[in-house]
């Protein structure tokens, strides 16, 4: 029997959706998983009586509620502590960039969406200034992070995939699927040790499953 259950959305578009998905699978939650389709631009009904804020992701478990993937990240902690790096300076860093991301970067996150669907190539439009440079400041955290502190495995912080690098996994899936220009080798060998992780895998797995009426316009007909 399930503790609980997390919410999510269209797994295709849902970035914030993988955030906390991937907090929760990492720390070994046992909940069942709903997925709601999104209608897009905010307005999925079925979300306004479901959760506090009428988004996804929202957790329940055992008794307690949670919602905003940042929040399930550090309730996931509080779980499994091993989501953040044991090492004090290490883990404000991690701390810092995960908070970076949840509340910046919206150039990124407007012009490039989240989608697992599209092939790998960069946006009609190419790539505006503002979004250059939050690629040019993803990467100076990515390269920072992994020179400092990721030095004995593949990830931001070392061997263990952790929660500064379940922030930064849907930035991972826009940047292969839009071939953003400017990133480091040291990113790019982390892009690919984020898209072969096995929950990576699972999750892009689930979202090729999911049915074709899901498919929103406003995403799929970014040229
Ligand atoms: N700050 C929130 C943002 C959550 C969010 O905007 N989620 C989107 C889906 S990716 C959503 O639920 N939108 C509401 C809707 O579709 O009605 C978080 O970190 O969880």
């Amino acid at each position: 029997m399930a503790d609980g259950r997390l919410v999510i959305g269209t797994q295709r578009y849902s970035s914030w959706s993988l955030r906390g998905w991937l907090a929760v699978r990492l720390a070994g939650l046992t909940v069942d998983i709903d997925v709601i389709p999104l209608a897009g631009g905010g307005r999925t009904a079925a979300l306004k009586t479901l959760s506090p804020n009428g988004c996804v992701p929202y957790l329940e478990h055992h008794g307690a509620v949670v919602w905003d993937s940042l929040s399930i990240a550090e309730y996931c902690a509080e779980q499994d502590p091993d989501l953040w790096p044991a090492d004090r300076c290490a883990r404000a860093v991690a701390r810092s960039i995960a908070a970076e991301m949840h509340s910046g970067f919206h150039a990124v996150r407007s012009a490039l969406p989240m989608n697992l669907g599209r092939d790998k190539r960069p946006p009609a439009a190419g790539f505006d200034e503002d979004v250059l440079k939050d690629i040019a400041r993803i990467d100076t955290l990515w390269t920072d992070a992994r020179t400092r502190f990721g030095q004995d495995g593949a990830f931001l912080f070392g061997a263990a995939f952790g929660n500064a690098d379940a922030m930064f996994a849907p930035v991972v899936a826009r940047f292969l699927s839009y071939d953003v220009p400017g990133l480091s080798d040291i990113s790019r060998q982390y892009m690919e040790a984020v898209r072969q992780h096995p929950l990576m895998r699972d999750w892009y797995a689930q979202a090729a499953q999911e049915p074709t009426d899901w498919h929103l316009d406003v995403y799929e007909s970014l040229a």
